[in-house]
């Protein structure tokens, strides 16, 4: 059986823990604390960068959660989550890609400046930015002021993981959807799924999220600065 190696705070975790339920397929979870596992030999050997997600299926490992997910869609491609028409497929691949490179920095840096800062002010500016270009995306291949139920299709798409996982996270970070109303009956669709609603965190987790990123972020600063 499939083995999917992860922790159920980890957003990267997530979007294969999300593909994996939607798609119904039969996994074994294999929880990987984030405090020290990820450097034991036995999982660095199946993961030299010391990251979850991974899964290794049929004796085949794959690393890297966007690579992780294309792998289950060829897969299993029932039920089909990757458009193949052009605008649909560059629709899902931008989306994941800004919610990557996008927003997922300015939530990193949300958690870790105080809310009040100047940085704070910036992230939120660009945060608006995103939500603004999403929304444009949900709009792609369909008649003027209207819009898609998902993102490049009218059935959950890859896309809708990955940036529902951060979007999701917003109003936890005192950002509210309302002012992005049709991101915002996006979430809802999304959130009234069974899969989404069985792996959101709760506050609890949350907040061992946000200390994570922050122990995190204060680890890769400090090995920056011995390193110059
Ligand atoms: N680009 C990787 C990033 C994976 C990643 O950063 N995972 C985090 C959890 S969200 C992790 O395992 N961190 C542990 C560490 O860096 O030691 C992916 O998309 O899978």
């Amino acid at each position: 059986m499939l083995k999917f190696y992860y922790n159920p705070i980890s957003p990267n975790a997530r979007r294969v823990w999300l593909t994996l339920l939607e798609k119904e397929i039969p996994f074994e979870s294999v929880l990987v604390k984030l405090d020290g596992d990820q450097f034991q030999p036995e999982f660095v050997t199946i993961n030299p960068f010391h990251h979850i997600p991974v899964v290794v299926d049929d004796g085949f490992r794959v690393v890297e959660s966007l690579a992780i997910m294309d792998y289950l869609e060829a897969k299993y491609p029932t039920p089909a989550m990757l458009p193949s028409e052009p605008q649909a497929l560059a629709t899902v691949r931008m989306v994941q890609l800004v919610t990557g490179n996008e927003l997922f920095p300015q939530i990193i840096s949300l958690i870790y400046e105080s809310e009040d800062s100047a940085q704070a002010a910036r992230a939120k500016q660009h945060i608006d930015k995103v939500l603004q270009f999403l929304t444009q995306m949900l709009g792609v291949g369909v008649a003027r002021r209207r819009h898609r139920s998902f993102f490049g299709s009218e059935q959950l798409t890859l896309a809708d993981i990955v940036a529902g996982i951060g979007v999701l996270s917003l109003p936890n970070l005192g950002i509210n959807l309302s002012n992005y109303t049709k991101l915002y009956e996006w979430s809802e669709r999304l959130m009234q799924r069974p899969a989404w609603q069985k792996t959101k965190l709760s506050a609890e987790e949350f907040e061992l999220f946000k200390e994570r990123v922050r122990a995190l972020v204060k680890f890769r600063r400090n090995k920056a600065n011995n390193n110059k």
